[in-house]
């Protein structure tokens, strides 16, 4: 089976850390597809970025979708895109914090998320209310930590994520700890192993459910919520996005 992973930021070296964290779970017949666009904010920190990229995250489900893939990945924790996305694909859209609740809410009462910025908190608090998981979420906490600077190890981002987690242990009596970055792929086994409790990574969750529900042959349902767009009109530069 293909999935297609996409990064719906502009940056090259966290779109290669996201594919091999797919690649390091994938099954052996499985073929991780990690792209980026390149037009858009080099990385989503709030609506305004996030904003931004849903075109050419749309551009990329669009490929995928011509190239026949068995299932599409939105590797932005904030799922960016995730409805327009859905409506566009006949293939399932998985959203990586969307697939990291989901399993989180499996290994413990209560979970806690620790994301990047404060600002983008809201976001994800609203992504749980939309998804029916906001009682199984203790907090959405941040770890002060830009997206771009996860990578930099100048930046003390791993220290400063290990103590949010260790926050959210002892005063939301978190069990479980979800990732709120695709940039923070790569820390979940270390993490997990330090601090004593199953640490969840969305782009690895997203993964084995994709392909689930490939190996199920499931798709998006495209009756009301996620028809296929109306035939109409765009005008001006999004006239390449209109739908036939
Ligand atoms: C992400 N931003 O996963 C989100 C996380 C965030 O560029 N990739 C980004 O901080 O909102």
């Amino acid at each position: 089976m293909r999935i297609l992973v996409v990064n719906p930021n502009t940056t090259a070296a966290m779109t290669e850390k996201i594919g091999r964290a797919a690649r390091a779970v994938a099954a052996s017949g499985t073929e991780i597809i990690a792209v980026n666009p390149p037009d858009g904010p080099v990385s989503i920190e709030g609506y305004y970025d996030e904003a931004f990229s849903v075109p050419g995250l749309l551009a990329e489900i669009a490929k995928g979708e011509a190239s026949g893939v068995s299932a599409h990945i939105i590797a932005c924790f904030d799922d960016t895109g995730l409805e327009a996305a859905r409506s566009l694909a006949s293939a399932p859209v998985i959203g990586i914090g969307e697939a990291a609740f989901h399993l989180a809410s499996m290994l413990g009462h209560r979970f806690a998320v620790v994301t990047t910025l404060s600002r983008s908190i809201a976001a994800i608090e609203t992504n749980l209310l939309k998804y029916g998981l906001a009682s199984r979420c203790a907090k959405v906490r941040a770890c002060e930590v830009p997206v771009l600077a996860l990578d930099d190890p100048a930046s003390n981002a791993s220290a400063q994520i290990s103590a949010e987690i260790e926050r959210a242990k002892r005063e939301d009596n978190a069990e479980v700890i979800v990732l709120g970055c695709a940039g923070m792929a790569d820390l979940a086994a270390r993490l997990s192993e330090q601090h004593s409790l199953p640490v969840i990574d969305g782009v690895a969750s997203a993964v084995k459910l994709a392909e689930a529900l490939g190996a199920l042959g499931l798709k998006t349902s495209k009756i009301r919520a996620y028809a296929a767009p109306l035939p109409k009109t765009y005008l001006g530069s999004q006239a390449p996005f209109e739908p036939r």
